[in-house]
């Protein structure tokens, strides 16, 4: 078991299996059929490459780790476009990899000829000293918060110096889980110059009122993709509603898509199936 606390564990049961009450609209169904059966397990394919490389976090003061995937086949001269891909609360930057099979989904699409060639940053997102995923896990909630310094100001100019990506936002995605959704729609919507590719699953808490999220919902109008998931058994459902709710109301164009389960792993790994095909225009 990774580093899951018990702590977290609790929540996942509360939210996941024991959820408060949740009400179902009419809107809120798939948008997708789930994605086939074995997608998230090993093929004789390509695969891509894993490696953890680690920055100088201006804002946090140390040296921070994060995990990049870079696809099968590829070339460090050619240019790629980037997705920056954010953990839940109890997580770090090897959860996507340990839980979530973001290589092996990505080995798959890339077989089937479905993905743009795209790398995958997998930070941190817990912006402080002691990044690990220790004892109260939610004591650490504002260091999410915090994030957005880190990797506006270190970890995109490092990557952008480390390798040969495009620099725009029309080749950068930002999507996350839970926390990482939250911290995803806050820093996503809150620099529609730098993303244009968003995706929040099963956003937390830690999200902003929908008002605050999208004061100018024109400006909001310019992004290629709004992508908002969440499970139908979920307990932080309201959230993504809400936010569901205000895109509506202001004529955001958005992908609203609720999955069948809980706050849990096969929900968040067919968001990423499918999100990740829809971002960077075609293959
Ligand atoms: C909360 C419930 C859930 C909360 C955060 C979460 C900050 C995050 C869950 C996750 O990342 O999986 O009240 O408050």
């Amino acid at each position: 078991m990774p580093i899951y606390t018990a702590a977290l564990l609790a929540l996942t049961t509360t939210i996941g299996q024991n959820p408060p009450q949740i009400t179902l609209g009419p809107d809120d169904k798939a948008a997708f059929a789930n994605a086939p059966a074995g997608f998230d397990l090993s093929r004789d394919v390509p695969k891509g490459t894993v490696e953890t490389v680690e920055y100088e976090s201006k804002s946090v003061g140390t040296r921070r780790k994060l995990v990049v995937y870079t696809p099968p086949g590829y070339e460090p001269g050619t240019r790629y476009q980037v997705l920056y891909l954010l953990h839940g609360i109890g997580g770090t930057e090897r959860e996507w990899m340990d839980s979530g099979a973001v290589n092996v989904i990505l080995d798959n699409l890339y077989a089937d000829k479905k993905l743009a060639p795209m790398l995958v940053v997998m930070p941190n997102g817990r912006a402080q000293t002691n990044d690990r995923a220790e004892g109260n896990v939610f004591a650490s909630a504002p260091a999410f918060g915090e994030f957005d310094k880190d990797l506006l100001g270190s970890i995109i100019p490092f990557i952008e110096g480390k390798y040969t990506v495009y620099a725009d936002r029309e080749h950068r995605a930002l999507a996350g889980l839970s926390m990482g959704g939250g911290q995803t729609l806050n820093f996503g919507l809150g620099n529609l110059d730098t993303f244009a590719w968003i995706g929040a699953f099963s956003s937390a808490p830690n999200t902003f009122a929908p008002a605050k999220l999208v004061p100018d919902p024109e400006k909001a109008k310019k992004l290629r993709l709004l992508f908002v998931s969440c499970g139908d058994q979920d307990g932080l459902m309201r959230i993504s509603q809400g936010v569901h709710g205000y895109l509506k109301e202001k004529g955001v164009p958005h992908v609203w898509h609720v999955d069948s389960g809980g706050h849990t792993w096969p929900v968040w790994k067919n968001d990423l199936y499918h999100f990740s095909q829809m971002i960077f225009g075609k293959r």
